[in-house]
Order: C-alpha cells, then structure tokens, then sequence
C-alpha cells in the first residue's frame, strides 16, 4: 500500500473520515443514523427539500427511524441533511441508496444512480471510497459506476475505490436493523474491498467480504428471488389446495413443525414492496444478456402477480354460495399496506385487488388500514372499523393482517369474512380462508 492509501485506510478505521449518504430513504436514512453512531461525521444528502427541512428540525419520514434518533444524530454536532449534492466535497466515503426500479417494460431503471454519479462526479475529494447500497443486477457497479469515474480521468486504487454492499433493511423488523445484520462487501478492487471492509467494520457487528463487487450483487439477488420463489411456490399450492378442498394453512403449519431442511412461506393476495416484486426480474434481464434465460424467476413473477386474480375469482364464488354478487356488493378491504404493520403501499396487491374489484366488477369499495390514512390513487380515505362499518359490508377482505386489527370485532359484525392472511384462527361460519 502506498502512503496515500495507508492514511485513507487509517482515516476509514479511526472515525476521522466524513461520510456522505445520498438517498435518505427507508435504507439511506437508517444508515446515516448508524454511521453517526459509529463515530462518523455523516451528511445525508437528498433531492428532497422537504425530508431535509423535517431532518434538520429532528423529524423522521421513516418508519424505523424515530424522531429521537434523528435529534440525537443532530444532537452530537456530526450529522447534517442537505439538498446540496456539492457538499459531498466534504465526504471520504460516499454511500449511494437510491432507488433501482424497473422501467414499464420491465427492464431495470438505473437512472437514479447515474444521476447520483453525475451530480458528485465534479466534487468528489480525492481519493473517495463509493458504495452503492442498491438493489441492481451484477455488473452495475463496474459498469455505471468505476467505468464511469475511470472515464472521468480518476485512477482506480488511487484517487477512487468503489464498492457494492446489498442493503438487508427488512422495513417494521424490529429484532434486526442495520447493526446486527451481518453486512455483504465487494469492491471493484481486492483493495476497494478491504477498505469497505474496514469502513463497515466500524459500522455494524459483523461485516463478510467477498470476491467482488459482482458478486456482492448477485448475493442480494439469490436472497430476494429466493424469497420470490418460495412464496410463488406456497401460492401455486394454495390454489392447488383450494381445488382439491385442502387446508393449505393447516399444511404449511404441520410442515411448519420439521425442525430441519424445511422453511416456512405462507400464501397471500399477491407480493408487493419495493424489492421482492422487482429485485428478481433484475437478474433474469442481465442473465438474458448472456443468452440466459432463467425459469424460474419468470415462472415466480407469474404466479406472484396472478395471486390478486385468485382472490377476486375466490371472492365471486362465496358471494355466489351466499346468493349475492359482486357487481354492487359492498366491499371493506382490510389492510392496504404490501405486508403487516407498516405505512407501505408501493407494489401492494390490494391496490390490484382493489383495482379489479372496482373497475371489472363494479364492487363498491372502501378499506380499513391505520397505517394508511388515504390512497389517493382510488381518492380513498381510511373508514373506521364498527360494528355499523361492518355489518354494512356484504364481505371483508383481509389483504393485510396488521395486528392493531380487533378481528373478533370482524368476526362478530361482518356477515362473511374471506380472510387472505390467515389472520382469523379456528374456525367460523363467516369466514373462509384463502
Ligand atoms: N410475502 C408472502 N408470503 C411470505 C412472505 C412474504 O406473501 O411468506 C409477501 C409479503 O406480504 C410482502 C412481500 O411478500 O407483500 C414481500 O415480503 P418481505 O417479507 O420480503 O418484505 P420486504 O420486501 O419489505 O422485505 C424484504 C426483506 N424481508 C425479509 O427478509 C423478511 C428482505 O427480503 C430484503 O432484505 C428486503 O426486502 C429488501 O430490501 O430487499
């Protein structure tokens, strides 16, 4: 190692390095507040005004973030949030967590990140550590990243080092947040790779480096089409059991008992968020571009985004078994949020059940959901959870099963209950489970 890089490396191990974070979002945000617990001088940058304002006077937008944690960070004199990108002159590493999603023809929208590289290119100290904390198909932070900096006139190993580490935030987890997740690291360089080794060691409880930033990559992508994957597989059962009048839950459950070699996934209304809908396709469109063409991930997104149609064909044949359609039916969607427990709504299959139910059925629609006061996609507002409210319903859907819910209330007013989470046990004339 040259002089140079032995006093970054130092400064990257001892706290005395600067931290940029751009993209203070549900994974920028929680990572800026770690690194300032780390001893670290952090800026959180973001495009937005108004989530910088609400930072600087000690606000979270972030559901796993408190406003007490943002006032401390403030607190400590070395965290700032501002919409100046030129202020990342001031930062020895430079965290990249913006979003990666996919464009209307399905095909990954990296346009974030190159932004986010356009926008500091010109003020980057020299040398600067980069780490792109998003979810992308392997090869982004070679290609969009180191290419373009090389390009730039910057020497890899010298005046740049760049890395990738996959972001593990599972939203509304609250027994595993940043520290205690043991964090992936490849660098584009064996020596870009020891020192996000040494930043991240500073950061969180265990970091695991591997071979490179590609790599790095494809760990996340294995882990989120693992998940895609496995719960396309408990949907594809579930509509099997409910064609053969088995109880798919009471299986999953008894399976559920084998302390080994079996992992408990559980069918739903569908898959949403930011990751688990998208993440996958990520990786068959690269693997296409070796002339790859991955089965399964393909075969896991359709099934997955079948699931809401399952629930509306379900759905028609209990209002038939009770004598009512569904054209004009009144129907209260419980949860709205793409899982339990948190303010969510990006890629949630109620909004698509919500979406078939009122436009190819003619359903008339409200929802409950605590966490989500007004979707203003269908100009809906949250109705209150009585038993006038439900006794007013021809049926409940429960779309998400938060735990705020009082769901004796629910089996108790409404007269028919069709229960797409599992949320209701034992059983009852009034409900049926998906
Ligand atoms: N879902 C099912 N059945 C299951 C599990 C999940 O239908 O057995 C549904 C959920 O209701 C939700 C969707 O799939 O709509 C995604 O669920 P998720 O638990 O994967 O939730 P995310 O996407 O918020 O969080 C995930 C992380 N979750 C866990 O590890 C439990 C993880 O996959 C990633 O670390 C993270 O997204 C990410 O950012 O990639």
């Amino acid at each position: 190692m040259s002089d140079a890089q032995t006093e970054f490396l130092s400064r990257l191990s001892t706290n005395t390095a600067t931290v940029a974070v751009i993209g203070q979002g549900y994974v920028g945000l929680p990572l800026a507040m770690e690194v300032v617990r780390g001893g670290f001088n952090c800026i959180g940058i973001d495009v937005s005004q108004g989530k910088v304002d609400g930072l600087n006077a000690g606000r979270s937008h972030i559901i796993d973030v408190t406003d007490a944690e943002v006032q401390a960070a403030l607190a400590t004199g070395r965290y700032r949030a501002t919409a100046d990108y030129s202020q990342v002159s001031e930062a020895d590493v430079v965290s990249i967590c913006v979003p990666t999603p996919l464009r209307k023809t399905r095909d990954p929208d990296v346009s974030y990140i190159q932004a986010s590289i356009d926008s500091m290119i010109e003020h980057l100290k020299r040398p600067s550590l980069v780490v792109l904390e998003s979810t992308t198909y392997p090869g982004t932070t070679d290609e969009i990243i180191a290419d373009r900096f090389r390009e730039h006139g910057y020497e890899l190993d010298k005046d740049i080092f760049v890395a990738f580490s996959p972001e593990r935030v599972d939203p509304g987890n609250e027994k595993y947040g940043l520290k205690n997740t043991p964090k992936v690291v490849g660098g584009v360089t064996s020596l870009s790779t020891e020192l996000i080794t040494a930043f991240y060691s500073r950061v969180v409880d265990h970091v695991h480096p591997v071979q490179s930033a590609r790599e790095a990559e494809m760990v996340k992508l294995l882990e989120n089409t693992f998940r895609a994957v496995n719960i396309a597989l408990v949907n594809e059962l579930a509509m099997m059991c409910d064609r053969m009048d088995i109880d798919i839950w009471d299986v999953i459950e008894a399976a559920g008992t084998k302390p080994f070699g079996f992992m408990k996934f559980t069918p739903g209304p569908g898959i949403g968020g930011h990751c688990i809908p998208l993440d996958p396709t990520y990786l068959s469109w690269k693997a296409k571009s070796y002339g790859f063409y991955n089965r399964f991930i393909e075969l896991a997104t359709d099934i997955n985004g079948n699931m809401p149609r399952f629930v509306v064909q379900k759905l028609l044949r209990v209002l038939n078994e009770h004598g009512k359609a569904l054209k004009g039916a009144n129907v209260l969607m419980l949860g709205m949020a793409y899982k339990p427990n948190i303010n969510d709504l990006r890629e949630s299959p109620a909004l698509d059940i919500w979406q078939l139910l009122e436009t190819e059925w003619g359903a008339n629609l409200s929802y409950h959901d605590s966490y989500i006061t007004s979707v203003p996609r269908f100009s809906a507002t949250s109705t209150s959870l009585s038993p006038e409210t439900l006794k007013a319903t021809d049926v409940v859907i429960i779309t998400t099963n938060h735990s705020d819910v009082d769901y004796q209330l629910v089996i108790d007013n409404a007269p028919l209950v069709l229960d797409a989470r599992n949320a209701i046990s034992g059983n009852h004339p009034n409900v049926v489970t998906l």
